[in-house]
């Protein structure tokens, strides 16, 4: 399986690492700590050496309770760290709702727009659509950050979680994406409650399955394993790097990720032991 971007034909064959650069005051575990143009670019270069396949820049903390920025505000954070991302020779991806940021990110030339909304604003879709070649995660969320956590209520968590994401993608396909260009995630921590992340963990197979793309999965530090693990959202490394290799170990072919050293790691050692 392989997942066609702008400039990267990503092989899947094996499990890839994305790194988040959170280019933000607010965001729920690294807000404020790479917010400047120059932080987030160094950070870019410290999360390739230490291995990242694809780096993920955003611009807006998706929390819950967060409020979005201003459209204006979230290009001026992150247009300029894409544009030095983009030199790094990896696959660059903007985490991005907001068609104007999308807009003027592929017009810069990034390889894939990862949209927690899975581009239900509007004028998404249409501009992802104009770009050929640029690769796209769509991920499941209820309502906005601010308001999700009151919509976390399901029979089948799976099967509604399998149900959007099959629909998304069709819409998106008939919109002429080609089906090589998508991702999907099932959207952990985003209007769900720790009993709904973790059977999407449990039984990702069946959406690995069912979906027939490759599934993104992030896990990383997030308020599940806190609640698991009792600690606290710095501490939660080694519960962050387990949670990656079960998602890979059930299917997921991309991992986003804070800690990339760790995870990379973890993962030769998966690898060996487990993979092909
Ligand atoms: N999680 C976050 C943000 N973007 N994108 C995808 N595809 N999947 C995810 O699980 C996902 C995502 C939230 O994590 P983080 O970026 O660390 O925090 P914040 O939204 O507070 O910036």
């Amino acid at each position: 399986m392989h997942w066609q971007t702008t400039r990267f034909r990503i092989d899947l064959s094996r499990p890839r690492v994305m790194g988040i650069v959170n280019v933000t005051p607010d965001s729920f575990s690294d807000g404020g700590r790479h917010a400047s143009t120059a932080a987030a670019r160094a950070h870019c270069e410290r999360l390739v050496e230490e291995g990242a396949d694809l780096l993920d820049i955003g611009g807006e903390s998706t929390r819950p309770g967060a409020t979005a920025p201003d459209p204006a505000e979230e290009a001026a954070r992150v247009l300029p760290v894409i544009e030095a991302a983009l030199r790094l020779g990896v696959p660059v991806s903007v985490d991005t709702s907001e068609p104007m940021v999308m807009r003027a990110a592929l017009a810069l030339g990034v390889d894939i727009v990862n949209d927690v909304r899975a581009l239900r604003r509007p004028g998404a879709l249409a501009c992802v659509a104009e770009h050929s070649a640029a690769g796209l995660c769509l991920m499941h969320m209820r309502g906005e950050p601010n308001t999700m956590q009151a919509q976390a209520d399901y029979g089948d968590v799976v099967a509604e979680v399998g149900d959007f994401l099959d629909q998304r993608a069709a819409e998106v396909m008939a919109a002429g994406v080609a089906a090589e260009r998508i991702v999907l995630d099932p959207g952990i921590g985003f209007a769900k409650r720790p009993e709904h992340n973790l059977a999407l963990l449990r039984r990702q197979r069946e959406l690995v399955t069912r979906l027939r793309r490759p599934l993104l999965v992030g896990w990383s530090r997030k308020g599940t394993l806190g609640l698991l693990t009792g600690r606290a959202v710095h501490d939660r490394l080694a519960a962050s790097v387990a949670a990656a290799l079960a998602a890979v170990h059930h299917g997921a072919a991309i991992v986003r990720v804070h800690d990339v050293a760790a995870t990379v790691d973890a993962l030769k050692v998966w690898q060996a032991a487990c993979g092909d």
